[in-house]
């Protein structure tokens, strides 16, 4: 009897220490340790580099690839001074062309003059990862337009031995970017890719590499090109009856994840410094500017998202110098705003802890593996911060123990500032990481409550920081004047003058309010109007609704502008810049 007691007891006690339940979808370790690494590197590089083209034809000859002086020990320097934790490299993009010698394809720098034909773009970067501490990934493009066995069964294996060459000869590949662009169309080959083939090859050969694609397995595209995650972002999605590409779930579902997606496939977010993903000349004047960085960086890493950020080597084989620059200026920033955690030396106190070991004062510990639970079933639980004098922020922290899930629905933050207690953010999920951008408030207690959530909250984290760098430029959405689809924009000059182009740029928000197709037309006279394009579309705007310069093939003589919209994505558009380019 007195056993049973003692044994009721013993069962008694773990359980009001026992750590909480894992719950719904989870990720690997791999998962887990790749989300740490929150921003890397995106290098696109190739016969494109050369020719300006963003999709090359597959049909460039070899020597169109001649870096005049390949330095990728530049590019390590330039990303680990970034902060970048890795580098993925463009291996072979949809033109077919391999940055390294393989056996598989007649259609590399083996076959270039380039280093007469000895080079190897990937030992060169995956030396220099090592050497800078870096983790090195590769982009190999399934969609091939060189290739002569893409469209038949044949090509798959012949993929299928790209990807063994590649992970086999340069050591450790910790990301295999799978990307699902196809521009065949309608009548173009149709590929049956062999995913089980693909994943396969990469698991045997680097078992923890994450695989990107638009559904994973490892983690999924992001949906957009302009580096924005969803608000809400559930690192759950359902994979189920999807492929990569045409077959993938809609673009806004991977933006957000699925609330109980079946498996775990975190969203990263990938969008070039530059409008194009590829280097050139002409766009060194734009360049993201600091403010649109750190931007893309809250909306992203910020979003419960890992970064990858693009910054394309030039025709020497270099990060250019107005990108390396620029992101020295980002990383500077970001060191200024997250350099003094406002969140230390406060109190902290929870409405509920599940015991000694869950304490809310690890959310203050700068250990990721320790975290503040509450008991399961605590009703609406709450942690409160309170400062021995006022603080001033305007960025809160959170960090979800992934491990245990992604479990919180939504939370509300508040402040106590003259006695009383005020919201100032509601927001939904967290996960491994999420900062909710708030007014700029001087307070003596900050409290945040779990409002909702599918099991207990398990936080590692709490961090507060005062950001006085950053504008946010959406907020001037609301300016930007909201149109009906068909309704022409105008544009007048003083007086007639040559007008070599037009530049038009979206207003910021995403993909909805967009302009597909236009017509341009000419005017002397604001009255009679000449067709300059009866229909034309700006290439891949949905996916990267950044500014679009359009030259005319000859200079209009016109006082006058007007672009009148034929596609739309949605019923409305919204514009911040239409302007006439002399
Ligand atoms: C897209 C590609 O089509 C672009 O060229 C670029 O490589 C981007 C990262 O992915 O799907």
């Amino acid at each position: 009897m007195r056993r049973l007691i003692y044994i009721g007891m013993g069962v008694l006690l773990a359980g009001c220490s026992s750590a909480p339940k894992p719950y719904g979808a989870l990720p690997t370790d791999a998962q887990v340790q790749w989300q740490m690494m929150e921003t890397n590197m995106f290098v696109h590089f190739g016969p494109n580099t050369f020719t300006g083209a963003e999709w090359g034809t597959g049909k460039e000859i070899e020597d169109t690839f001649y870096p005049t002086d390949l330095d990728c020990r530049q590019w390590a320097a330039t990303a680990r001074a970034a902060g970048f934790k890795g580098i993925i490299i463009t291996a072979k993009h949809h033109d077919g062309f391999c940055l390294w010698p393989n056996p598989v394809s007649s259609h590399t720098v083996a076959q270039s003059s380039w280093m007469n034909g000895q080079g190897d773009v990937l030992r060169e970067l995956s030396d220099a990862c090592r050497e800078y501490g870096l983790k090195f990934g590769v982009y190999i493009s399934p969609w091939d337009r060189n290739d002569p066995h893409y469209g038949t069964p044949e090509y798959n294996e012949v993929y299928r031995k790209t990807l063994e060459h590649a992970h086999t000869s340069y050591g450790d590949v910790f990301e295999q970017w799978f990307d699902g662009a196809c521009g065949e169309g309608p009548t173009g080959k149709k590929q049956v890719y062999d995913w089980p083939l693909f994943h396969g090859e990469v698991r045997k050969h680097h078992p923890n590499a994450i695989m990107f694609s638009d559904i994973g397995p490892g983690c999924r595209w992001v949906g957009n090109e302009s580096g924005r995650a969803g608000r809400t972002n559930w690192s759950a999605l359902n994979v189920t009856g999807f492929t990569p590409g045409a077959g993938a779930p809609p673009q806004d579902t991977l933006n957000s994840g699925n609330v109980h997606g079946e498996a775990w496939v975190p969203a990263e977010t990938d969008v070039s410094i530059r409008p194009g993903w590829f280097y050139r000349d002409s766009e060194n004047d734009k360049v993201k500017s600091v403010n649109k960085l750190l931007q893309i960086y809250y909306e992203s890493v910020g979003r419960n998202s890992l970064l990858l950020l693009n910054v394309p080597a030039d025709t020497r084989g270099h990060i250019h110098e107005v990108d390396s620059v620029r992101l020295m200026a980002y990383r500077a920033a970001l060191d200024s705003i997250f350099s003094a955690d406002l969140a230390q030396g406060a109190s902290i106190s929870a409405s509920d802890t599940r015991g000694r070991k869950f304490a809310a004062s690890n959310m203050l510990d700068g250990d990721y593996c320790s975290y503040w639970a509450p008991h399961d079933g605590a009703s609406t639980p709450s942690i409160t911060l309170t400062f021995p004098e006022p603080r001033t922020f305007n960025r809160v922290v959170l960090q979800e123990y992934i491990p245990l899930g992604q479990r919180v629905k939504s939370f509300t933050v508040e402040v106590a500032t003259d006695g009383s207690w005020q919201t100032i953010a509601h927001e939904t999920t967290i996960g491994y990481k999420r900062i909710v951008l708030t007014p700029t408030v001087t307070a003596s207690a900050v409290r945040i409550t779990f409002d909702d959530a599918f099991a207990c909250p398990a936080i590692s984290s709490l961090q507060l920081y005062q950001d006085n760098i950053y504008r946010d430029e959406n907020q001037a959405v609301a300016r930007f004047d909201t149109k009906s689809a068909a309704e022409p924009l105008v544009f007048s000059l003083e007086n007639i003058a040559d007008i070599a182009g037009f530049r038009y740029t979206p207003a910021p928000g995403g993909q909805e309010g967009v302009i597909i197709t236009y017509r341009l037309e000419s005017s002397l006279d604001g009255t009679a109007w000449t067709t300059v394009h009866a229909e034309k579309m700006f290439d891949n705007i949905v996916n990267n609704p950044v500014e679009q310069d359009v030259t005319f093939d000859v200079p209009v003589r016109a006082r006058h502008i007007r672009l009148t919209p034929l596609r739309v994505s949605g019923d409305t558009y919204a514009v911040s810049d239409f302007s006439a380019i002399l």
